[in-house]
């Protein structure tokens, strides 16, 4: 799904901004309800979360739809052409009217969707946009939820991942035009002739043209100073970059590959859309994850979109200051903990050579986790009134949907196509095998899970799968609390029981501790900024003992919001840097480790220059 952009033949109109807003008390009865008039005394910003906007107990906690609602006018210039409205998300559910007409009914709170407007309102006239969003979720919904009848009748939502369920329009909405012939998908891969040091760009383009129309397409490679490296014609074909300057983590290099769609009779431009590229290749080989065939090491962070006041609300400038966080740490990659980012971040990612595990919003396939927290007994994860078929498909609705909008993206390494389900149960397997396959399917890179620490490698029953083992870890905090002796021996025998049955790369996705800035503590004592960075050197001094552990990702990378919680003092707090960025004491074990030290970088620098 190409992201919407402005050249020669589109236009793009951005529909950010404050819009007037309203909760669904009782769902509406027909369309003309749904899409009745707002009143412009509460508005709210888009993009944002809208709970933490107000003060409002009954907004941060509501349950079930909100509308959004603004005018929106069609340039004049566009008769002739078609035209759209694309959500970049609405979290979980959205539902579009344009005037009183609903054209979309769409789910899966975290990737986009578009609707044509151009039969229904004419260039130059204007119209009423109303989108409604539900935030509810079920064992039906990715990520599962479950909603409950409050004894005084309230709805509550309640959910097994562990971050607040912000919800609205966190993402920008646009308005945008196409030609009436126009490319309508891109697949770009890429491959190295590494004995004549070429770039191999491959590409693969899709149409939307008349029936008789007669058209041809060309496709351009421009380097970073718009120098043209390479041209192709067709609608799939293969282009040879000669001295190719790799994309490389910490070391990124976009070539722009243009494709062009002429008239043939007279070479009129009918459309053009470029994408950047980074040349580069990924393979697991043996214990290795090699990045241009060079072994490398992930260092990081799980992250979260989350920012005060708002929410999951897209902020560049938060999003360019964490970028500039985590190269200050000397770290390469994170992981889209847990689902998929904006697609802004993406491209960044890609323009500062930070490598990324791209994770679907499947968090919480595991009705154990809680309940172990409380020690109750849990049902079966998987069965028919609980992660059942319809499950699975939405599921598989948010890998096509992932892959479709990212697989052009150079800094996307790996899909992860789960956090932490419960891959020790019966059903696991059934439930993953297809998912797994649709996976591979789409795309060519490695697959992989975040495994959760009681699906030891005993009792996991889907490990063999995938490509490379994701261990999130939590020694010396959820288990063994405190005790950091027995942290150690514990953390090393769970990852050589992995090494040993598998042989694959592992990267150890989760590790840490809550941590309270500001709290000190001589002793070393749970919540402390000591304890914290304790812990972490501990778990570093295991990773360097098992040659099958090829990368490192701390959780968190900030803190975050979550359900209210005993256990959570206003949100999750095992970030790196507090809720606004500022490190506690531990960025510096890890500034040292993978900055001064070079862990990650050096060794890779080395072997890819070789
Ligand atoms: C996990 C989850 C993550 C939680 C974290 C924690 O295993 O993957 O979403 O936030 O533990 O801090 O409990």
């Amino acid at each position: 799904m190409l992201k919407p952009q402005s050249t020669a033949s589109r236009e793009l109109v951005s529909l950010d901004g404050l819009w007037n807003f309203d909760l669904v008390r009782n769902v509406p009865k027909d369309d003309q309800e749904w899409a009745a008039s707002l009143s412009p005394k509460t508005q709210v910003p888009v993009p944002a979360s809208y709970n933490d906007i107000f003060l409002d107990p009954e907004i941060r906690n509501h349950v079930g739809w909100a509308r959004y609602q603004r005018q929106v006018r069609i340039p004049q210039g566009w008769t002739g052409r078609r035209y759209f409205v694309r959500c970049d998300a609405a979290t979980h559910r959205g539902k579009v009217f344009i005037n009183e007409k609903e054209t979309i009914d769409h789910s899966g709170g975290y990737t986009p969707f578009d609707v044509e407007v151009t039969q229904l309102v004419k260039a130059g006239e204007d119209f009423r946009l109303t989108i409604a969003v539900s935030n509810e979720l079920t064992n039906e919904t990715i990520p599962p939820g479950k909603i409950q009848t409050l004894s005084d009748g309230r709805k509550k939502q309640t959910y097994l991942h562990d971050f607040f369920n912000y919800s609205g329009l966190a993402r920008s909405v646009w308005l945008y035009s196409l030609p009436l012939q126009y490319i309508s998908d891109a697949t770009i891969t890429t491959d190295v002739d590494w004995e004549h040091s070429a770039g191999l760009i491959k590409y693969d383009l899709d149409f939307v043209t008349s029936p008789d129309a007669q058209f041809r397409a060309n496709v351009t490679v421009e380097d970073e100073d718009g120098v043209q490296v390479a041209e192709a014609t067709g609608k799939t074909g293969e282009m040879r970059v000669p001295a190719v300057k790799l994309w490389q983590p910490g070391n990124a290099y976009l070539y722009q590959v243009t494709a062009t769609l002429r008239r043939v009779t007279d070479d009129s431009l009918l459309d053009t859309y470029s994408i950047a590229c980074g040349v580069r290749t990924v393979e697991v080989k043996g214990p290795q994850f090699l990045i241009n065939n060079a072994p490398f090491y992930f260092t990081g962070f799980g992250k979260h979109e989350d920012t005060p006041i708002r929410g999951k609300g897209h902020d560049p400038a938060y999003m360019v200051h964490d970028f500039e966080l985590i190269k200050w740490l000397g770290a390469n990659s994170f992981r889209t903990s847990h689902y998929p980012y904006a697609e802004e971040v993406l491209d960044y990612a890609d323009r500062q050579g930070i490598v990324v595990i791209d994770e679907t919003a499947a968090v919480g396939l595991n009705l154990g986790i809680a309940s172990g927290l409380f020690g109750m007994k849990a049902p079966n994860s998987f069965g028919l009134d609980t992660f059942n078929d319809t499950t699975r498909e939405a599921h598989e609705q948010g890998v096509r949907e992932l892959i479709a909008r990212d697989k052009n993206h150079p800094c996307v390494v790996m899909w992860s196509i789960a956090n932490e389900p419960a891959s020790h149960e019966d059903g696991a397997r059934e439930y993953f095998t297809p998912i797994v396959e649709l996976t591979r399917k789409l795309d060519s890179r490695p697959v992989c899970f975040a495994n959760f620490g009681l699906a030891t490698s005993e009792k996991d029953q889907i490990t063999d799968m995938f490509d490379v083992l994701c261990l999130n870890r939590y020694y010396g905090w959820y288990e063994s609390c405190g005790d950091l002796v027995l942290a150690e021996l514990e953390l090393e025998k769970d990852l050589r029981g992995w090494q040993d049955k598998y042989g694959k790369p592992m990267i150890v996705t989760e590790y840490g501790a809550d941590t309270i800035a500001g709290l000190h503590s001589a002793g070393v004592t749970p919540w402390s900024e000591e304890f914290q960075a304790t812990l972490l050197d501990l778990y570093h001094r295991v990773f360097d003992r098992v040659e099958a552990v090829v990368g490192e990702q701390v959780w968190s990378f900030s803190d975050f919001q979550t359900s209210q919680a005993v256990f959570r003092v206003d949100g999750n707090r095992k970030g790196i840097f507090t809720r606004d960025r500022r490190p506690k004491s531990a960025a510096q074990v890890l500034r040292r480790r993978w900055l001064l030290e070079g862990k990650g970088i050096l060794e890779y620098k080395s072997m890819a220059e070789e």
